[in-house]
């Protein structure tokens, strides 16, 4: 087994930080070289101390400004676009983890992957924003990518049983979040209190808001479509509260195998580092008498509404799922700024989805131009109400 040297894109991010946990518990395995966030730098300069990895980066300037001048150690901090790009494409890597926070990650995942980097990716929005653009460099730059979320790290496993043609459906299951059971009525008056309380998982604010409204199902259907090129008829959504199966695959035979685990974020995180292989570890191990019961449920796709505008962009293709994208983090951004209602985030998606006129075999320009303007509108209609 091979030592795999990576860069982490996000590093102070939820997925970055459990990242971090597993390359500390296998130091054989992973050598951290290059670390790069956004805005952290007290996070980063603490990463930095542990890990010295090679150079790290802060794409934001002031924030890289700010550690300069407090940091005087050895290892060389970067800023702006350029240091991420410089991240993505590092000649001492072979992996890029792309844990960044929603559309900014696209850009340098495109690199790395046209650098001929393995990734390992977390980052959904790039596959939802520009999953043709991003399969077909893949394909053509040969790489392995390898997916962090945990649905589709267990189809992932789970495809392995069989070939291709021998798949029926990918069953993705959802916890249904904190809502689960409620009516349009009652989530009229939800706050954001409520709304970070995930009843299982442990993750970013973002993603958080995005389970309680199944709009990051949603981006998971879209996502899995382009990761297995399945079509979205064969996708479906499972509710399963329990958290425990994370994912299924059923072949043309009636079998269906599912990968299950304790709702850990490391297990999915470690799997896309060390694929081929397994490493081990001392995460807590499920136990299954203790966990008794586990139950499925059909998605209420008219209480949660963004689940079903996410499934109709995807099929619709085009510039229409980075519409969906871009109008869905501008909503959970003002909802969490508190400008917004709750119930307003799947209203915003809507309407803005409704207002676009689609472009077919969109390019990264079509695509930058369709975020923009999705953002804009999204903004425009966040002022009025
Ligand atoms: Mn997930």
């Amino acid at each position: 087994m091979a030592i795999k040297n990576i860069s982490i894109l996000g590093s102070t991010g939820s997925i970055g930080q459990q990242a971090l946990e597993v390359a500390d518990a296998n130091p054989e395995q992973i050598k951290v070289r290059v670390l790069a966030a956004n805005t952290s730098d007290e996070i980063l300069e603490q990463q930095i101390r542990k890990f010295t990895p090679d150079f790290a980066v802060l794409a934001d300037k002031d924030a890289a400004e700010r550690l300069t001048k407090r940091y005087h150690g050895s290892v060389e901090i970067l800023s702006g676009e350029e240091g991420l790009l410089a991240a993505a494409s590092y000649e001492k890597i072979d992996t890029v983890l792309a844990a960044m926070l929603g559309y900014a990650g696209l850009r340098p995942t495109m690199k790395a992957i046209e650098c001929g980097k393995n990734i390992a990716l977390a980052n959904k929005e790039t596959l939802v924003a520009a999953g043709s653009l991003v399969m077909k460099a893949v394909i053509k730059n040969n790489i392995a990518l390898t997916p962090v979320d945990s649905e589709h790290s267990a189809i992932f496993q789970a495809l392995q049983c069989g070939n291709p043609n021998e798949v029926n459906r990918l069953l993705i299951t959802a916890s249904g979040g904190p809502f689960r059971g409620y009516s349009l009525n009652d989530l009229k008056s939800v706050t954001i209190r409520q709304c970070l309380k995930h009843p299982n998982w442990s993750m970013g604010k973002k993603i958080t808001i995005d389970s309680s409204t199944m709009a990051n199902k949603g981006l998971e259907v879209i996502e899995a479509h382009w990761l297995f090129d399945m079509p979205y008829e064969k996708i479906k959504v499972v509710v399963h509260p329990q958290s425990i199966v994370h994912s299924l695959v059923e072949f043309s035979d009636g079998s269906i195998i599912a990968q299950i685990g304790e709702p850990d974020m490391r297990l999915p995180i470690q799997y896309a580092l060390s694929w081929p292989f397994r490493y081990k570890n001392t995460f807590t191990q499920l136990d299954l008498v203790k966990t008794g019961t586990l139950t499925f449920e059909e998605p209420d796709m008219e209480v949660f509404p963004s689940l079903k505008i996410a499934i109709d962009c995807g099929e619709a293709g085009g510039i229409l799922p980075c519409v969906f994208n871009a109008a869905n983090e501008e909503a959970v951004y003002a909802f969490l700024e508190n400008k917004i209602k709750y119930l307003d985030i799947p209203y915003i998606i809507g309407r803005v989805t409704d207002m676009h006129e689609n472009v077919t075999m969109p390019s990264i320009e079509d695509i930058e131009m369709a975020d923009k303007k999705a953002r804009q509108i999204a903004r425009k209609l966040i002022a009025s109400l």
